[in-house]
């Protein structure tokens, strides 16, 4: 057996591949999960991880990883995170659960009181705190529909919001979150997204068509009146990291304004300094009458909110909100942890850096590789797309072929989009630059290897 060492940023912060990926302990560890655990839950990279922190994940092998992926974008302040380390374990010293709605303790306030600073707008605020972020989009059609007294939500093309089953209804992609899981939540409906690259007259006539086909939408089959909210990502995850023009949300926003519709921004992926400011929407300077959140919001431990205008949150009566383990006090120390880490390390400039940094070498890669598409991202929210060369047609099986190449090389990448064709970087935003530019050149013989 292994030795195996503390996480967090002490962890040495190099790539180090002692066996193949994945070595002969994973693979041991990967046989024993089939026997035992769903084959529904599908694996990304099967290794298996005994220490991770920085920019670097380590498994059971001694391998030691590149992490473009931060656990689906959760571990923005690394893994292990000082900060959220000590708190957890002091707040597990004492204790570990009451239930809010039993008896309250003061971390699930201090959670609110600080969603309530960051998230964009000065209004009087309110927050619910739940365990994931497919709940929390969940609550947050409750509390729409709650306040408009109406039922109707529009959703965006190519949007992810989760796997339950209002949420996935609300998820745009059928394979694989929706197949055989019907039927499904009703009054939802679907518009087109602002997607630049896909937008048949073009990039710049994006904005100014999306937005009007949006409304004509809503207007002829829905009705504004019946409308409750809507929802979007500010930059969609799962969907493939599609950056809206500027100018698209806003628009939105004012539309929501002018109907008395409920304007929600799903800011699980995108929120808490990924994109180099507190909030995607913030770079519009638009201000969503609720924003969800979770993910990057503790570190890695299971939280999530609703927060938004107090007239709003505050239109639910007593009791119609909750959970046994929404805002549990272990993971409301994580994120106080989570937060405080976010502030004096400024991890919203390290974002705009590791953007600065991956950008321009993305595009680099994309004058040498014509079958990169697309290259777009915000902060560390970058992503390239694939396509035959000088078409529009997707190509998931090179897009498959390169995450594969980086993933034997010891570089963790995501990928994503409805066609699965889009490579997705979402580095802790604490990993080092060396590591940074390393993975990049990993990412470039993958590509080089295509
Ligand atoms: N809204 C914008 O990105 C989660 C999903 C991974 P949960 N994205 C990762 C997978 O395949 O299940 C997500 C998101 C946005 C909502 C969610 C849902 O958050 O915490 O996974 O429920």
């Amino acid at each position: 057996m292994l030795q195996v060492p503390h996480g967090g940023p002490e962890l040495p912060q190099r790539r180090n591949l002692v066996t193949e990926i994945p070595g002969p302990a994973s693979r041991a560890l990967f046989e024993r999960r089939l026997g035992v655990v769903a084959r529904g839950v599908s694996t990304t990279l099967p290794v298996f991880i005994t220490a991770a922190g920085g920019g670097v994940l380590l498994d059971a092998d001694g391998n030691s990883l590149i992490d473009f992926g931060a656990g689906i974008a959760v571990v923005s302040v690394g893994n292990a995170a000082p900060d959220v380390v000590s708190r957890v374990s002091a707040q597990v010293a004492q204790f570990t659960h009451t239930c809010f709605m039993v008896t309250p303790y003061e971390g699930y306030v201090e959670v609110c009181e600080q969603l309530a600073r960051l998230t964009p707008g000065e209004h009087e605020k309110r927050s619910a705190l739940f365990n994931s972020g497919a709940e929390a989009v969940e609550n947050a059609v409750k509390i729409a529909r709650h306040y408009t007294g109406r039922q109707a939500v529009v959703a965006f093309d190519h949007a992810y919001h989760g796997r339950t089953n209002l949420t996935m209804a609300l998820t745009a992609k059928n394979m694989p979150y929706k197949q055989g899981f019907g039927p499904f939540a009703g009054e939802i409906y679907r518009v087109p997204m602002a997607y630049p690259l896909r937008w048949p007259d073009g990039p710049d006539a994006c904005r100014a068509e999306a937005l009007s086909v949006v409304k004509s939408l809503i207007h002829t089959q829905v009705g504004e009146s019946n409308v409750a909210a809507v929802i979007i990502e500010p930059i969609q995850g799962e969907g493939g990291f599609i950056v809206p023009p500027d100018g698209f949300l806003r628009g939105l926003a004012d539309f929501c304004a002018d109907h008395g519709i409920v304007f929600i921004a799903d800011e699980i992926q995108s929120g808490f300094c990924r994109t180099g400011d507190w909030f995607a929407s913030s770079h519009e300077g638009v201000v969503p009458d609720l924003v969800t959140t979770a993910k990057g919001i503790a570190g890695g431990l299971p939280l999530a909110a609703v927060t938004g205008r107090a007239e709003i949150m505050d239109a639910v009566h007593p009791g119609g909100l909750g959970g046994t383990y929404g805002g549990n006090p272990v993971a409301c120390a994580a994120a106080l942890g989570a937060i405080e880490t976010m502030e004096s390390m400024d991890l919203s400039a390290r974002a705009r850096r590791i953007g600065d940094i991956m950008l321009p070498r993305l595009r680099k890669l994309a004058e040498t590789y014509p079958v990169i598409a697309d290259v777009r991202g915000r902060g560390a929210m970058v992503a390239v797309e694939l396509t035959r060369p000088g078409t529009l047609e997707p190509d998931p099986a090179s897009t498959a072929a390169v995450a594969g190449a980086c993933h034997r090389a010891g570089l963790v990448v995501l990928t994503c989009g409805t066609f699965g064709n889009v490579l997705r970087f979402l580095p802790p935003l604490v990993i080092g630059e060396e590591l940074l530019e390393e993975g990049l050149d990993i990412l470039e013989d993958a590509f080089a290897s295509l």
